[in-house]
């Protein structure tokens, strides 16, 4: 079983799939998906237009066009009220489900961002401990994949280092 925590920008992460942090109408945005956007280039909009949404904690894949990425699984993470809207089930749910169908497309690594801790305006300190709880979930469960959780944010990735030493790559 393979899960580091590393300090990189996700679209230069060399695995199978790497996760987004879309919205509903897979719209494309600002953000990790804005980069992600940019690097695959024209044609994943256009397969995000055909798609046509996906339900908050749900996620849905597609190609990775441009990227050096097979796949590209775009995750739907809640928009944070107060906490008391059902956002960490939803949180949850957004890396289960993302899990399942890097397993189920037969990837052998995958890369996620933390969703819902930028616009979404997710607590950071809580999104970071609900990725690294799902994610060691899935690296327990699938012991042949490799899991990356790219952290870009400087403050957060320091948090990181000191919770979870053992999980740091650097
Ligand atoms: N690589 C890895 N992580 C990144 C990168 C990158 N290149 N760029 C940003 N992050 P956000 P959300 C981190 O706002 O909160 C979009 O417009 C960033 O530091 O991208 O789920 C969508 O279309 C933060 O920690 O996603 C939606 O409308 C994390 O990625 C909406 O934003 C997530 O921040 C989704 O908001």
């Amino acid at each position: 079983m393979s899960f580091y925590i590393v300090n990189e920008d996700i679209t230069e992460m060399e695995v199978d799939v790497v996760v987004t942090a879309a919205n509903a109408q897979l719209a494309g945005g600002g953000g990790v998906d804005g980069a992600i956007h940019r690097a695959a280039g024209p044609k994943l909009a256009k397969a995000c237009e055909e798609i046509g949404g996906c339900d908050t904690g749900d996620a849905v894949i597609t190609w990775g066009y441009d990227l050096d990425a097979i796949y590209v699984i775009h995750a739907v993470g809640p928009i944070y009220q107060d906490g008391a809207h059902g956002e960490e089930e939803l949180l949850r749910s957004c890396y289960s489900r993302s899990v399942e169908l890097a397993v189920t497309h037969g990837c052998r690594s995958v890369a996620f961002p933390l969703i819902s801790a930028g616009v979404y305006g997710y607590p950071k300190e809580e999104a970071l401990d609900i990725a690294v709880e799902e994610i060691s979930k899935g690296a327990a469960e699938y012991e042949e994949l490799d899991f990356y959780l790219t952290v870009v944010n400087q403050d957060i990735f320091d948090l990181a280092k000191e919770k979870y030493p053992e999980l740091i790559e650097e």
